[in-house]
Parts: structure tokens; sequence; C-alpha cells
């Protein structure tokens, strides 16, 4: 089954929004797999923003990641990327749809609330990343026959 690494970031935990992110997944069916409340230290921070080290805004990722606690989560499900994808919306909240959670809270990218994986590979990886294989919850839901097909 196809993992992704969500993330509420520190914006979403000071704002009370870690049960609404959590709901909106639930709600769209897909299946918790791992969860763990943590500060972000400056070496997992580089680890999982690597691929931006020298863009413009890397220094303040890394300050803003880092500046309170996040809510790491890994989530599974038929194409669990895109989904979760969408229900994010865009990077930029002001080009997300309306109904996503960017674009119902959140305004500027540089506190767009969330992190998820952008493909299956990554998903994999950074699922590898945030968690050790142990803390990964294999189980089955009664109502995964009525949500997965
Ligand atoms: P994340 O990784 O946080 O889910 O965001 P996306 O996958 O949707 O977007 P991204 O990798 O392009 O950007 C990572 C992270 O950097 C911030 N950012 C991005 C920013 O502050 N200014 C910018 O111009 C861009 C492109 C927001 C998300």
């Amino acid at each position: 089954m196809e993992k992704t690494l969500v993330l509420v970031k520190p914006d979403g935990v000071q704002r009370g929004l870690i049960g609404e992110v959590i709901s909106r997944l639930e709600r769209r069916g897909l299946r918790l797999v791992a969860a763990r409340f943590l500060q972000v230290s400056p070496e997992l921070a580089e680890t999982h923003y690597a691929v931006h080290k020298g863009k413009p805004f890397y220094t303040g990722l890394i300050s803003y990641i880092t500046s309170s606690p996040v809510m790491a989560m890994a989530w599974e499900g038929p194409d669990a990327v895109a989904a979760v994808r969408q229900t994010m919306g865009s990077t930029r909240p002001t080009e997300a749809a309306p109904g996503t959670l960017r674009h119902d809270f959140a305004l500027q990218v540089g506190r767009n609330l969330t992190h998820a994986s952008d493909s299956p590979e990554n998903g994999e990886k950074e699922v590898a990343l945030w968690f050790k294989a142990g803390e990964l919850v294999d189980w089955k839901r009664d109502t995964d026959r009525w949500i997965f097909e």
C-alpha cells in the first residue's frame, strides 16, 4: 500500500489545527500508520529539506520547521500521495483550491500548515527518515473493504 509522510508544521500545531488535519485525512479514507509529536532538530530539518539547500527560502524554511513542535505522521492508502496532496492544496495557499486545507486555513507559502510527500518514492524515503521500521503499525480496519476497492 502506498505510504506518504504528513507533517503538521509549527503554525498548524500552534494554531490548534492538528485535529483538523487528522480529521480530514481520516474522513478521506486514508489509514494512519504512525504518528510522532516532536521538536525537529536542525539535522533532521536539513536532511528533510536537502533538495531545497541553496534556494532563497531555505534558511527561513529551516527556522520555520524547527521553531516549534510538529506532528509527523505516516498515512497509507491507494494513491495516498496524490490523495493527500489534493487534500492539502497547492503549496502557495492563494493558489490552493477552495475546500483544501491550505485554502481554508493559510495565506502564505512560508506558513502553509502542512507538508506532504510529493511522489511515492519520496513517500517511502521520507517515512523511513522520520520513523523507525518498528514504529509503523501494520493493521486493518473493519471499514477497509468499504473504502479500498
Ligand atoms: P512541502 O514540502 O512543505 O509539502 O511543500 P511542497 O512539496 O508543497 O512544496 P515545495 O517542496 O516546493 O516547497 C517546500 C517548502 O518550502 C516552502 N517554500 C517553497 C517557500 O517558503 N517559498 C517558496 O517560494 C517555495 C517554492 C514551502 C514549502
